[in-house]
């Protein structure tokens, strides 16, 4: 690791909002890439403070402040990351959101964000979104494709209900679904019938070009 990969992740380890904001900046200012600097820096820090919290070392508020930190340089990088996309024109509409019952959403943000950069018009429905709210956008904005993330696995069960509230509701075959999140795999993804599975941003969005081609 670099060493400013390093800062990155001491930054969000600490939970020193300041500095992690600060590093963002001058990731722009300095022309470093942003996915690199957002993946093996600030990305690492988070892990590592959930490590440690699973560990006993940290406590919850420690955790926070991390996530905290992270969203804070996250929020500066954004702009960044939406104007490093490629394509100007919309390539369809997707519908994103962490599932009922989780609150995660660093990780969801940063994939709308990724997929908004690569040309898709993206409805972020932020995180806790209920089953029946997932159905309802579903219904009334027609989105060529479906994204849910889950963080926890007391939650990923909830992307296999919203896939069988579409089946019930014959809505199944109008739409995609992309399942994503550190405990969902490739093969929850078949299990539940979701059409991909994604493990980073990136491949999200190149799931998404290949489900949408
Ligand atoms: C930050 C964090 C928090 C923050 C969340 C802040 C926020 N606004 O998001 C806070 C402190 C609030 C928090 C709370 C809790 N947390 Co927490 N948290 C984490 C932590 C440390 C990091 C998550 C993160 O942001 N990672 C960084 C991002 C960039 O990565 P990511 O989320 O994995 O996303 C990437 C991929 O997964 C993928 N992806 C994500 N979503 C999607 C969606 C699609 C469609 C696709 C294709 C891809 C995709 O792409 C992303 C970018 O590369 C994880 C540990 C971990 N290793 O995941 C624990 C962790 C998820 N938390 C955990 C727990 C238990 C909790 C709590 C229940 C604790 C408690 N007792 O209250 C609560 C949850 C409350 C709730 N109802 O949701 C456990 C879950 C255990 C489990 N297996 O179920 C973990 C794994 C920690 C641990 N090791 O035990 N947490």
């Amino acid at each position: 690791m670099t060493e400013f990969l390093t800062h990155c992740r001491d930054a969000v380890l600490k939970g020193d909002r300041e500095r992690a904001v600060e590093l963002a900046a001058s990731t722009i200012d300095n022309g470093y890439d942003v996915l690199d600097v957002i993946e093996n820096g600030f990305s690492r820090g988070i892990r590592e403070a959930g490590e440690l919290w699973e560990k006993g070392e940290y406590f919850l508020p420690e955790l926070a402040f991390s996530a905290e930190s992270m969203k804070a340089a996250m929020d500066t990088l954004h702009p960044a990351l939406l104007a490093g996309g490629k394509d100007e024109r919309s390539r369809g509409l997707i519908i994103i959101g962490t599932v009922q019952g989780d609150i995660h959403d660093i990780g969801k943000t940063l994939v709308a964000t990724m997929l908004a950069a690569n040309g898709y018009r993206v409805i972020d429905l932020g995180a806790d979104v209920t089953y029946q709210r997932f159905l309802s956008e579903v219904k009334t904005q027609k989105p060529s494709l479906v994204c849910m993330s889950a963080l926890l696995t007391t939650t990923m069960t909830g992307q296999k209900e919203v896939i069988d509230l579409l089946r019930h509701e014959g809505l199944r075959d109008t739409v995609k679904v992309l399942v994503g999140g550190a405990p969902t795999t490739e093969s929850w993804a078949n299990d539940i019938g979701a059409d991909g599975y994604a493990e980073n941003a990136v491949e999200a969005v190149h799931k998404a070009d290949a489900l949408l081609s």
